[in-house]
């Protein structure tokens, strides 16, 4: 018996897909991860046995270095973000959202805006002009499939596993499709009635890219923000952060601190006003403990 390594590429019902170098084969895991209460997740890098008779096992799971999101995957390098300009509605607080939660998990992110195609002049040029300033912060943003699909590659180094994220609806595995024509993922009409994704993609799965992979996912749509320390939050804002450097009060939470640089940058606007307001919000929902239901136990 011959032992190999890779990476768990899909999961269904007890059975793990693992790619081994450009094979895909089926494993199972051994019972004792189970009694280890450990769980295997997409984007593991493992160590499977070969079998002969037709049975590969799953026998041990490589240190990860995260884990992000409901379901899971494991060893995310970066996100590719997926925001529509309309179908669903473009909103700077769910970016905001986003960027807080994948800069708290410690993941960088790139932006895609989506639906470009259908979006009237006017509304889309406004929109590029908020991205600008994401650009101006940090953050790559591209509003084009194509320059993406040119530049993504590159972007990608070996091995590295890149994930989808954003709502349901906004073209996840429509772009998935684009970059990787044998990727065939479904994707689903929006309802027109809600102007909501109908929850199309409802499992992980990585597709080999460049010499990585990407993961199509359902997006994340439960961000939980709520694990973040109320005092921390102002270090996930970026910009919030590299103004924070000049605040008075070391630990300056830009409310009502005299000599607080932010609020002079945001009078000054050199800091969107959209992500203070952000900031403002998600603060309040953590200090609250406005933590939905489902989150408490
Ligand atoms: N015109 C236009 N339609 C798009 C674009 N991207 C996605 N769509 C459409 O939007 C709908 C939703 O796309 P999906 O790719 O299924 O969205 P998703 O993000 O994968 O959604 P979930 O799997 O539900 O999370 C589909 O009808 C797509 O054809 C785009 O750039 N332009
Ligand atoms: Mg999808
Ligand atoms: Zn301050």
């Amino acid at each position: 018996m011959n032992k190999a390594q890779g990476t768990i590429v899909s999961a269904i019902s007890g059975y793990y897909d693992v790619e081994i170098e450009n094979e895909v084969v089926r494993t199972r895991a051994r019972g004792v991860f189970r009694d280890r209460k450990q769980k295997p997740l997409v984007g593991d890098r493992v160590v499977v046995q070969l079998d002969n008779q037709g049975m590969n096992y799953l026998i041990e799971i490589l240190p990860r270095t995260n884990e992000i999101g409901r379901p899971a995957i494991a060893n995310v390098s970066k996100v590719l973000l997926v925001i529509s300009a309309v179908e669903p509605d473009f909103s700077l607080e769910l970016l905001d959202r986003y960027l807080t939660f994948f800069a708290w998990k410690n993941v960088g992110v790139v932006i895609y805006l989506s639906k470009a195609d259908i979006t009237p002049t006017e509304k889309l040029k406004a929109i590029k002009c908020k991205l600008d300033y994401y650009q101006k912060i940090g953050y790559s943003v591209f509003e084009d499939a194509e320059e993406l699909e040119r530049q993504l590659p590159t972007m990608i180094q070996k091995d590295q596993i890149w994930t989808l994220a954003g709502q349901s609806g906004a073209g996840k595995s429509t772009l998935l499709n684009k970059l990787e024509n044998e990727a065939n993922q479904e994707t689903g009409a929006i309802s027109t009635a809600l102007n909501r994704g109908k929850h199309t993609t409802r499992q992980v799965k990585l597709f080999k890219y460049s010499s990585g992979f990407i993961a199509d996912t359902p997006g994340f749509s439960a961000i939980d923000l709520f694990k973040i320390k109320v005092d921390e939050l102002g270090n996930y804002f970026y910009d919030l952060k590299d103004a924070s450097v000049k605040c008075k009060f070391r630990r300056c939470q830009h409310i009502k601190e005299p000599g607080c640089e932010v609020k002079k940058l945001i009078e000054e606007g050199k800091i969107a006003k959209s992500r203070y307001d952000s900031y403002l919000k998600i603060r309040q929902e953590i200090s609250e403990n406005r933590m939905p239901e489902y989150l408490k136990k």
